[in-house]
């Protein structure tokens, strides 16, 4: 604040003002100075002194000019100065206050313009995620599928010894169980045993529960079998089903559509074979073998030197799986398949490990973008 030209410490005496027409152009000095001091009050600190110098209670100018000048005042000099005083008085307040909003509006200004969103800045990259290789592989499947004409259909994860097993033609005690070591829930007696399903097969019945011939459906889906992890096995894993069922599907369909997916999904020079096998739920059973597509065929590691690598199950429908859904069985003939998800992407993929698919690895999943 600036040092006043005008002492207000002094009485008026002392000034030499004498007169009431000596009032006026004193106080119109002090006016002048003090819109000064106005104009120089920019921000708030500064804006708190100029308001405790002239309107401070005790040592402000006002209050000043009240006890130097206006008190002691003779007579004739009283009216002219109390006058004046009151005449300055509201201006002072006046401008302190319209000072302080125009500071404080500032401020604001100021803020915003400091939290403003540049729209012309560059945006901050974010990592975007892709989808798991065993999505993808889920997806490609699923595609070849639906291109002829089949739905995609899935099933519970939990199922009764019934959907698993007994309606696929595998009752207690059969030998065949014993190559699905399963996981049961623990439940209180009496209720209905539960399992995690050992395999997607169970779907087949409750799509064949739900709806009349024709079938063409494949049920991609989790799988749980009490397997020791290593390389080529998990306790949890992938699998897509495939079940067509109609009046008149023959073998040559079967073997048809399981050389469509194999060309399909590992390149059009891959050649497929079928070996007798057994399922319970089949008759006939085959092991679906595809032509080593590493070596051709020649003999490498991957095909363990034999030219062919063993690929999935399939079979055409047990008839006495259609005795347990009601379809008539004399009528109807199909086919079903089940692969694994996991083990047909470490193949395609050349991946040795099937452990990778579940680390979470960043490194290992960045390379299926
Ligand atoms: C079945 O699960 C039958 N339900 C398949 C089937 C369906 C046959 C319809 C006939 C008609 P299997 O137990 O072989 O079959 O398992 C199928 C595939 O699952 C295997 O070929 C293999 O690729 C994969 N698989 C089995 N166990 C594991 C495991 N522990 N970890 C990873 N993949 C596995």
């Amino acid at each position: 604040m600036t040092t006043k030209t005008i002492s207000v410490t002094q009485t008026l005496a002392q000034l030499g003002v004498t007169r009431p027409t000596q009032a006026s152009p004193l106080f119109a000095a002090l006016r002048r100075e003090f819109d000064r001091d106005a104009e120089a009050a920019r921000e708030e600190a500064g804006w708190k002194a100029f308001r405790d110098a002239w309107l401070g209670r005790k040592s402000g100018v006002l209050a000043q000019i009240t006890e130097n000048w206006l008190k002691p005042a003779p007579p004739e000099l009283k009216r002219a100065v109390g006058q004046a005083l009151n005449e300055l008085r509201p201006h002072v307040e006046a401008v302190v206050e319209a000072r302080r909003a125009a500071i404080e509006a500032g401020a604001e200004q100021a803020a915003a313009a400091r939290e403003r969103v540049d729209l012309s800045l560059p945006g901050v990259e974010r990592p975007i995620g892709s989808r798991h290789l065993i999505r993808q592989t889920f997806e490609e499947i699923e595609r070849i599928f639906l291109a002829l004409g089949y739905t995609v259909v899935e099933g519970p994860e939990i199922e009764t010894p019934y959907y698993n097993f007994e309606a696929l033609n595998i009752p207690e005690h059969h030998p065949a169980r014993d190559t699905m070591d399963t996981f049961y829930l623990h439940l209180p007696p009496g209720i209905t045993p539960r399992l995690l399903r050992t395999h997607t097969s169970p779907v087949q019945v409750h799509a064949m529960e739900a709806q009349k011939p024709p079938v063409r459906i494949i049920v991609p889906g989790k799988v749980y079998r009490r397997d020791n992890p290593d390389a080529t096995h998990s306790f949890m894993f992938h699998q897509v089903e495939g079940l067509a069922v109609d009046t008149d599907i023959t073998f040559c369909e079967f073997k048809g559509t399981v050389e469509y997916l194999v060309t399909q999904f590992f390149g059009p020079t891959v050649k497929t074979r079928l070996r007798p096998s057994y399922f319970p739920f089949t008759e006939p059973s085959a092991e679906v073998d595809a032509s080593c597509h590493v070596c051709g065929g020649s003999g490498c590691r991957t095909c363990k030197f034999s030219g062919w690598i063993e690929l999935f199950g399939a079979g055409m429908v047990d008839p006495a799986v259609y005795g347990f859904v009601n379809y008539d069985a004399k009528r109807l003939s199909g086919f079903a398949f089940g692969l694994g998800v996991d083990r047909f992407a470490m193949l395609k993929y050349g991946i040795n490990d099937i452990q990778l698919f579940f680390q979470n690895d960043v490194r290992f999943l960045r390379q299926f973008p």
